[in-house]
């Protein structure tokens, strides 16, 4: 049965190649009876409604800024609330999935938070975890796709889909933190600023406040995400929050965009417009939302990472790219590194001997110089001794000389004094 439904289709496909050699040029037929493929829309649809979708959200905003408060009312639900402390001592990213149902259509939903963003002393490195977390769930696809065996049909796909970055409403200007934090995104997420707590400053200045990030954003190049307007569906109302602005920079017009809430259109009569952000979030743009981040994101971390790994699409001479060569010269450059590691490890232990020596050298040195110098204080000592001793010995001498004749003298004398008396 199986064997027989193949062959069927082998014909079938041999046919199409026949026709495709002789005929050049497409030609329109038309079918004699309904054949059914109109369905294909409605067969992609159902397989995608019983397979579920995922959506993602990465909310970068400092402490108490109102990230939870805006999940709970775009999402219309009360997610768990673990309210963060200021005192942290970096930043780090927390997860959390919830599966969502609405009609027939599950949601898993995962909304990441920014625990401790922004509220250290020292925020150079702020971002970091930020990158580092959005790179990982890209690895992870990415590591998925490279799989002899995927199964990315039931994969949870974790990559970001969109970040909404909550500005603080100082009505003044950008944080620096925030320009360098949206500037090391804007390649790897579709990012939505958002003025946070719009409603605490006055209309005027929440105007003001808005040209003013508008045109810092342009001018540092940041790229936020822009809603596309070339679906007829959704190209009116896309079109509408993508209300072109003109800012002078310089001495160059740039365009620039603005949002119905937040950053956003500027005639909007509500200062903080949750419903319509809702709506181009969830229901017009989530798809668009979807493939973005596969499409432009996850592609170009993907392109540099297969780069990084040697792969290439042709070789240089326009062959087609071989893996076995790859692996190779990989392999080759591998051991060429290791062989010049290996060589400077061994230069630097016959420098560090040759020092030692040397030094060692230099000790015994300083040490028979040493030697040779009490040797010599030794031998004047001796000489000194010596004299001493010689001029004592001629003191004894001329001592004892002496003694004898007074000696001699006195044995004399008393012969006289006895020869007196007896006068
Ligand atoms: N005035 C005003 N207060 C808000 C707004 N959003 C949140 N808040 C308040 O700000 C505080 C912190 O909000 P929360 O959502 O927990 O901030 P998170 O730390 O960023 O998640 C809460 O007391 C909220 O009621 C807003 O749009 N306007
Ligand atoms: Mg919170």
């Amino acid at each position: 049965m199986v064997l027989y439904h193949v062959f069927i289709h082998q014909c079938q496909r041999n046919e199409a190649v026949a026709l495709n050699v002789y005929n050049e040029e497409k030609r329109n037929l038309s079918l004699g009876g309904h054949v059914g493929f109109d369905s294909l829309p409605d067969q992609l649809v159902s397989k995608s409604v019983t397979q579920g979708f995922c959506f993602n959200i990465l909310c970068v905003g400092e402490t108490g800024i109102g990230k939870s408060t805006l999940m709970n009312t775009l999402f219309n639900t009360m997610f768990e609330n673990e309210e963060a402390s200021h005192y942290q001592n970096g930043v780090y990213l927390r997860p959390r999935t919830y599966d969502l149902q609405e009609s027939n259509v599950h949601l898993k939903l995962t909304i990441v938070d920014t625990v401790g963003f922004g509220d250290q002393i020292n925020k150079e490195d702020s971002y970091k975890p930020i990158v580092d977390y959005i790179d990982t769930q890209f690895e992870n696809y990415l590591q998925e796709e490279l799989k002899i065996k995927r199964s990315l049909f039931n994969y949870h796909d974790t990559r970001i889909h969109i970040c909404l970055y909550f500005i603080a409403p100082t009505g003044h200007s950008l944080k620096s933190l925030d320009l360098v934090t949206m500037k090391k995104l804007d390649s790897k997420v579709n990012i939505i600023p958002i003025i946070a707590k719009a409603d605490t400053i006055s209309k005027s200045e929440l105007h003001k406040f808005k040209i003013k990030i508008m045109s810092e954003l342009v001018s540092n190049g940041v790229q936020i995400y822009q809603f596309p307007t070339d679906d007829e569906a959704v190209s009116e109302i896309n079109a509408s929050m993508n209300v072109s602005h003109r800012s002078k920079w310089g001495n160059k017009t740039v365009r620039a965009r603005q949002y119905p809430w937040g950053v956003v259109q500027v005639e909007n009569e509500s200062h903080c417009d949750f419903v319509k952000l809702r709506e181009m979030l969830i229901r017009v743009n989530m798809e668009d939302l979807r493939e973005q981040t596969h499409a432009r994101h996850y592609e170009l971390y993907r392109r540099c990472k297969l780069e990084e790994m040697g792969f290439k699409d042709t070789d240089p001479d326009s062959q087609p790219f071989s893996l076995q060569e790859t692996y190779e010269a990989k392999r080759k450059e591998f051991l060429g590194d290791l062989q010049r590691k290996e060589e400077e490890m061994r230069q630097m232990f016959v420098n560090k001997v040759k020092e030692t020596e040397a030094e060692l050298k230099e000790k015994e040195r300083e040490l028979h110089d040493k030697f040779e110098q009490l040797k010599r204080m030794h031998q004047e000592e001796k000489r000194k001794v010596e004299e001493k001793r010689r001029d004592l010995e001629e003191e004894m001498n001329a001592f004892n000389r002496k003694k004898v004749a007074a000696e001699t003298l006195s044995l004399s004398q008393p012969l006289k004094k006895d020869k007196d008396k007896k006068k």
